[in-house]
């Protein structure tokens, strides 16, 4: 730092004494300059309870016609998939049956698409449609299963047209081990695999004695889910033990993000638990479990109604998010004064329409107006707060302005959020302003 005022830091102070020096000017929120600005995300509309529970009640009354299951290669299972794919086929979507063989018997998968959006980027829901032999499995699963019909039907009714692609899969004999879903992710090719830029995963949501749980693998989707919640002032937990043990499984075993929602099976509700979601502490969230009591009155309707809601809310979020093709950028060119000798000023580009985590290579570029640069300590916070220093204070550095790109291994941060560049001065006299600065993805 110089012992005489340098022409700039006079000039500086000039502009400064006639308040011409642009003050810490609000942070512009950044839109990715190669794409127009993101569409706002549509509000999903409310699933009605009432037609949730009409479709359990039809599986219901399919177990109880054949023989009190809709188990894999008994007649109520392919009585349950006619009955899904018929209301899907007169709303519109695009219905295929995919059969495939296990322990003998004839076991189908339905996949429903949704006309429209970019076929290389498709949004998947998924729920298993069988139940185990010993009973209607109207928790396990015909909860899941009616969530995302009801949720589809609802795409039909508000003749959705999302950015990307939609398609729902109902799956067989994944009370054989995920049997449905893993034949049809091993015969997907893996072309067109890399096209589902996410699957949902609903396996009970609707158990009687419920919790809330979220499925935390990939963090875009699992946040999606939680901002719900946290919008109805439900608290989640981290949905623990579950990889593995329902479809999701299969998607992710070949690196397709995953995420999805889930009440609770055999283990039992603490009073913690019980403190924040109600219901009975030292119970099981479900107590029907693979039992034959898994019957149409084996539901919480304030469970399944939210969970119903959180699916269509997230089939319209992830759904419509614009399209930002990778190594876009963000960035904020409002003048940002940094006070001399101190407080620190932040600049924020707001970050999204992107999903999973920001890159081990992101890029901040700035640029900094400022004298006898080695005063300034430049970091950049990622949306959670995490400090990435870029710049360390430098009492020797008498060079003008921080024009430079650094690159950081930000691959543990979530790339959407409030990014902010922060700058503090650190030694009397000379000033300056944050001029422009940018991230590249
Ligand atoms: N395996 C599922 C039920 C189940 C048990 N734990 C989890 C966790 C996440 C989803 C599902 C489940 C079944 O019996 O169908
Ligand atoms: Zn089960
Ligand atoms: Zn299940
Ligand atoms: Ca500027």
């Amino acid at each position: 730092m110089p012992l005489s005022l340098p022409r700039r830091t006079a000039a500086a102070a000039a502009l400064a004494l006639a308040g011409l020096l642009v003050s810490a000017a609000p942070a512009a929120t950044a839109v990715p300059t190669a794409t127009a600005a993101p569409a706002p995300a549509l509000a999903a509309p409310d699933i009605p309870i009432a037609n949730v529970k009409a479709h359990l009640t039809e599986l219901q009354s399919i177990a109880t016609a054949n023989g009190g299951n809709r188990a894999h290669g008994r007649a109520g299972y392919k009585a349950s998939i006619d009955y899904v794919k018929a209301k899907l086929d007169a709303a519109g979507f695009t219905t295929s049956l995919q059969q495939f063989t296990s322990s003998g018997a004839t076991g189908y998968n339905l996949i429903a698409d949704w006309p429209g959006g970019d076929p290389n980027r498709i949004l998947m829901a998924g729920a298993h449609l069988d139940s185990v032999t010993s009973g209607a499995g109207i928790n396990d699963n015909g909860s899941g299963s009616a969530g995302i019909l009801e949720t589809a039907l609802a795409v039909s009714r508000a003749q959705l047209q999302p950015a990307k692609h939609l398609r729902f899969g109902w799956w067989g004999a994944e009370e054989l081990g995920l049997v449905g879903s893993k034949y049809y992710v091993n015969n997907l090719p893996a072309a067109e695999r890399s096209k589902i830029s996410g699957y949902l995963n609903f396996d009970m949501i609707g158990s009687p004695n419920p919790g809330y749980f979220v499925y935390d693998d990939d963090p875009a989707i699992e946040k999606t889910f939680k901002d719900y919640f946290a919008g109805l002032s439900v608290p989640t937990e981290i949905e623990t033990e579950g990889d593995g043990r329902s479809d999701h499984a299969s998607f992710k075993n070949v690196g397709i993000p995953v995420g999805g929602l889930f009440t609770g099976a055999s283990r039992t509700k603490s009073a913690a638990q019980a403190q924040k979601w109600g219901g009975t502490s030292g119970q099981a969230f479900d107590r029907c479990y693979h039992s034959s009591c898994d019957s149409s009155a084996n539901i919480n309707d304030t469970a399944l109604d939210r969970n119903s809601d959180a699916i269509a809310h997230a089939i319209w979020t992830l759904g419509t998010e614009p399209t930002v093709p990778p190594g876009d950028f963000y960035e904020n060119t409002a003048d940002v004064a940094i006070p001399d000798n101190g407080a620190a000023v932040t600049s924020t580009v707001t970050v999204s329409g992107r999903t999973g985590n920001a890159p081990a290579t992101l890029k901040a570029a700035v640029d900094i107006k400022h004298t006898w640069r080695g005063d300034l300590v430049v970091d950049l916070l990622a949306p959670d707060g995490t400090v990435y220093p870029l710049k360390p204070f430098s009492s020797s550095d008498s060079a003008d302005n921080v024009v430079a790109t650094y690159t950081v291994n930000a691959s543990s941060e979530v790339a959407n959020g409030a990014w902010k560049l922060r700058v503090q001065d650190r030694a009397a006299q000379d000033t300056g302003y944050i001029d422009s600065w940018r991230l590249t993805f």
